[in-house]
Order: C-alpha cells, then sequence, then structure tokens
C-alpha cells in the first residue's frame, strides 16, 4: 500500500496542552518504519498548518481558541482533499478535533469513487456536542456532530464537502457520556457498542456485523482512534483518560481484523498526549497497534477467522 503520514499537531480544541507533541512522539516511536517493514510504501508529507482565521464568535461562552480551531478544520479539510485517491492516509494527531477536518475530506473522496464512507470511531467520547450543547466548551467534543451534518456549524466550519450518514457509523469502546449526549446518540442511528455491551456480549459480534456492513456496501472505511479507547492502565498519555477502557486484547482484536476486513482506507490516531506519556510507552503502543491494522499477524490465518 501506498500509505502517507499527515501530522494534525492540534492541540486547542482540548483542554490541556501537549497533543501539539502528538505527531512528533509518533515519529520517534518509529511508525514509519513499522510500516515500511511490512512492505508499505510510507510518504512522511509533514505537518499541516492551521490556516489563520477570524471567525465570528459563537453565542456559547465556554468555547476556547475558536479561532484557531477553525483554522484547523479548514487546514485538515484542504491536506485530505490533496490525498490522491489510491493512497491511505494515516492522519497523526493532534486531538479529536482533527476529525473534523479528515473525515468530511475522506467523505469527499468516497463520494468522487462513488462509494459510501463508514467511520468506526474508537473513544471513550462520542464527541457529539456542537457548538450550543457543549459545556466544556473543548471542540474536539464536537467532530460527529460537525461531519454528519447533525448540527449547524456555519459560518465557523466551513460547509461539508459530504456528510457521513449517521447510520454508516460505529461506535466503541464508549463510557464517557454526559445526558445531552446520551439523548443525541438515543435518537440517532448510530451503532454503539459501550463498554458494558463488550463487558456482556464482548466486541466481536458487533465488530463483525459492521464490517459485514462495510463489505456488503463496497465503502470505504475511515477509522478515528481515540487513545482514551484504551485502558489508561495501558496508555496513560491522554488528557481525559477514563477508567474502564478496551485491553490490549481487546484493541488488539480489532486492529487485527480492520486488516483482514481490506476495508481501511483512512486512519485518525487522536489525543496522544506525549506530555502524559512514561518514556513513549504510549506512542511505542499505538505504532504497535497500527502495524497489526496494516499487517503484522501473530500466525497466518488462510481462513481469515
Ligand atoms: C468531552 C470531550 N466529551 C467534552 N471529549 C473527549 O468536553 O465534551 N473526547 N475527550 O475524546
Ligand atoms: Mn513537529
Ligand atoms: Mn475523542
Ligand atoms: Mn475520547
Amino acid at each position: 500500500r501506498d500509505i502517507t503520514l499527515i501530522g494534525a499537531p492540534v492541540e486547542t480544541g482540548a483542554w490541556r496542552r501537549g497533543c501539539l507533541m502528538g505527531p512528533d512522539a509518533l515519529r520517534t516511536a518509529g511508525l514509519a518504519r513499522a510500516l515500511r517493514e511490512l512492505g508499505h510504501d510510507v510518504t512522511d508529507a509533514g505537518d499541516v498548518a492551521p490556516i489563520a482565521a477570524e471567525v465570528k464568535p459563537t453565542d456559547n461562552p465556554a468555547i476556547r481558541d475558536l479561532d484557531l480551531c477553525a483554522g484547523w478544520v479548514r487546514a485538515l479539510q484542504e491536506a485530505g482533499n490533496r490525498v490522491a485517491a489510491d493512497a491511505t492516509p494515516i492522519f497523526m494527531g493532534g486531538d479529536h478535533l482533527m476529525a473534523a477536518g479528515t473525515v468530511p475530506a475522506m467523505a469527499a473522496r468516497a463520494e468522487a469513487a462513488g462509494k459510501p464512507l463508514f467511520v468506526l470511531w474508537l473513544d471513550a467520547h462520542p464527541d457529539i456536542h456542537d457548538f450550543v450543547s457543549t459545556e466544556s466548551g473543548n471542540l474536539h467534543g464536537t467532530p460527529v456532530a460537525y461531519f454528519t451534518g447533525r448540527s449547524d456549524f456555519a459560518p465557523q466550519f466551513p460547509d461539508l464537502p459530504a456528510a457521513v450518514d449517521p447510520a454508516n457509523i460505529c461506535m466503541i469502546g464508549l463510557r464517557s457520556v454526559d445526558p445531552y449526549e446520551k439523548a443525541a446518540l438515543a435518537a440517532s442511528p448510530i451503532d454503539v457498542t459501550d463498554m458494558r455491551a463488550i463487558d456482556e456480549h464482548g466486541l466481536a459480534t458487533p465488530l463483525r456485523a459492521f464490517l459485514d456492513r462495510v463489505e456488503a456496501a463496497d465503502g470505504h472505511l475511515h477509522v478515528s482512534f481515540d487513545v482514551d479507547f484504551l485502558d489508561p492502565a495501558i496508555a496513560p498519555a491522554v488528557g481525559t483518560t477514563v477508567p474502564g477502557g478496551a485491553t490490549f486484547r481487546e484493541a488488539h482484536l480489532v486492529m487485527e481484523w480492520l486488516h483482514d476486513s481490506g476495508r481501511v482506507t483512512s486512519l485518525d490516531l487522536a489525543e496522544l498526549n506525549p506530555f502524559l506519556d512514561e518514556r513513549g510507552r504510549t506512542a511505542l503502543l499505538m505504532v504497535d497497534f497500527v502495524a497489526s491494522l496494516f499487517g503484522k499477524s501473530v500466525l497466518d490465518r488462510p481462513n481469515r477467522s
């Protein structure tokens, strides 16, 4: 595969500073080398920079750094639009606001290819707030509402080049959902597997069902991987740790099945905050998971089951 690494060092969507260093930590942890060892052609396109913009303030005084956040969304959409039709971009974040840039660009790319875009959202949080509902004012909590066209983000964020159908979204790992988000998810066709469902039934069945749907629709698949999907005991380098996350084995299975599906066309690595890491262990873990997603396996399984 032709893999393009794109740095998205946005940190103004999160309350804590430090995601700025995410792309460089992933580079230092050997992301490009790990992918090359698997036989992929890897290009590092460097870091995107925000497009300076002054935007109209919203009525919500909690929202922070709106100008810069809007500038990042615009810049990341433009960077995503430059990705070749047959390349597989890995967007190295950066806080999860990055997905407001990357996902609309990937939706537009899929549309140009005549395919639907599916999104696998691996996260403790659903990130489905909008400018009105966010109480924290941290815009990394808003990308899903934006890229599904659920709420109005105009004129601060760009007009959506293509919206993602919420019926094509699967969220796995949720365990921090506030009342607004709970109601929003209940009213939406988004397929949700929270931690309780994982404890009761495991994540293999819902993941298989989702991947089968992507296959049946001949869709593109964007994976948005928030570090806080993982349990903080194995992945401490994230500003919004929530106890009770995915184990190493659960996440590893997700990565191997994603590889076996052959469907992943783009990937976000979001919320890595190296300032909070322990000697790079979270960055190294993320590189390991990405390697599994792109073909590193323990044993060959010709029957794919
Ligand atoms: C949180 C942020 N739900 C908020 N979400 C995070 O501020 O609205 N997403 N951390 O991953
Ligand atoms: Mn840098
Ligand atoms: Mn998130
Ligand atoms: Mn999260």
